[in-house]
């Protein structure tokens, strides 16, 4: 295994949102001050897939073009994409007769599907694919008759997306503390499923726990915890062992960036916070410090990660060296409703050639 010291320094580069400069002391600490820098962090493929699509809506319709939800759960991204003439809605009866309005990538039910069909919108579909994925395992199940555990958070809007389409079969799991308190008609007609974005460790455990419940307990048929959900945990575990301090970009409804703390502080840092922006790192997180791990969530573009490593150089963390645990290459393309329509475009066409887990 490559120690981390050895692991390859990185060009900074510049930021490309304006940091807030020498707002931090570099104070002396014991030892040499550095950075590790988990990888992979930061956009996944679904994300990627999404804000594009809410941009390049933008450009062929025209603005507004609106969007339920957030696009994803990060405000630097939202409050761009809102600069760029998107307007946010919480549900589909804000949106004017006929306009356009992209669904999350969070997914949603069949009954938001049909609520904007009816009111006459034009839908584009950004749901990740590998959300889609889930909602296709719940709907094969509920219609075998399965119960269906899914292991989730409730309010979060991709539990309620997949429960949405089978929600008479449908139990959610908040925690492994939920297990002793769930009932089901039969138990030897159980499933779990999860959401996308759950600490892979805790849902191993509720699991396990609801295994010892229901011995007849099926998997699903296959990792429902995404790739990038995954990598990040990987990447940011092997950062604690060696991190004083964990520092994770993203924004407080963003579940995979919080569950990155949460596993940081399982995995050896000694103290995790979650930031939006470089400008909420407090002067006394990094007292007595000498190793900072820096990762960021799957909806946090790279920019914001840049301004908190120019914001920690200036404290003296200018030694950078990256933790890569992975290569990511996994590309989807465009949501279909938006290829129909981009159709001739040269550029287009080649986005539509991307690697695609979905038709
Ligand atoms: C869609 C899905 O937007 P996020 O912060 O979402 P979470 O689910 O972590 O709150 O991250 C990207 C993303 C993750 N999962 C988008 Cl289903
Ligand atoms: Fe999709 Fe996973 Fe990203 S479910 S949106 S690839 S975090």
């Amino acid at each position: 295994m490559t120690s981390l010291t050895d692991a390859p320094r990185i060009d900074l580069g510049m930021p490309r949102i304006p940091s807030v400069r020498g707002r931090l002391k570099n104070n002396p600490v014991d030892g040499a001050k550095r950075v590790l820098l988990a990888a992979p962090r930061g956009y996944c493929a679904g994300v990627d897939r999404a804000v594009i699509a809410v941009e390049k809506a933008l450009e062929h319709y025209g603005a507004p073009v609106y969007v339920r939800k957030q696009i994803v759960h990060n405000i630097h991204v939202v409050t761009e994409l809102e600069k760029q003439g998107a307007i946010f809605v919480d549900e589909v009866d804000e949106v004017p007769e006929g306009a356009h309005i992209v669904f999350s990538a969070h997914g949603v039910s069949p009954a938001v599907v049909n609520a904007a069909s009816d009111r006459g919108l034009h839908a584009i579909d950004a749901t990740c694919p590998l959300v889609t994925k889930v909602h296709r395992e719940a709907v094969r199940f509920a219609r075998d008759d399965f119960e269906i555990l899914l292991i989730g958070h409730e309010g979060h809007e991709e539990v309620e997306g997949t429960a949405g389409e089978a929600p008479d079969h449908v139990t959610l799991v908040n925690s492994p503390d939920d297990v002793p308190n769930i009932e089901v008609r039969d138990p030897d007609k159980v499933v779990w499923l999860s959401q996308t974005t759950l600490s892979v460790d805790e849902t191993m455990e509720t699991v396990r726990r609801l295994r010892e419940r229901f011995p007849k307990l099926q998997d699903p048929p296959s990792d429902d915890i995404c790739y990038a959900t995954q990598n990040r945990q990987v990447a940011i575990k092997k950062v604690a062992q060696e991190a004083e301090l964990v520092i994770v970009v993203g924004s407080a409804n963003s579940s995979n960036s919080v569950r990155l703390v949460e596993v940081a502080l399982e995995n050896g840092a000694k103290a995790a916070y979650r930031v939006d922006y470089s400008s909420e790192i407090r002067q006394e997180w990094l007292d007595g410090v000498a190793s900072v791990g820096v990762t960021s969530g799957a909806s946090v573009p790279e920019g914001l990660v840049k301004e908190v490593l120019q914001e920690l150089a200036d404290a003296g963390y200018a030694d950078v060296a990256e933790v890569k645990t992975a290569e990511e290459d996994l590309m989807f393309s465009l949501p279909k409703e938006l290829r129909k329509d981009l159709q001739g475009n040269r550029e287009e066409r080649a986005l539509g050639g991307r690697r695609s887990a979905e038709g």
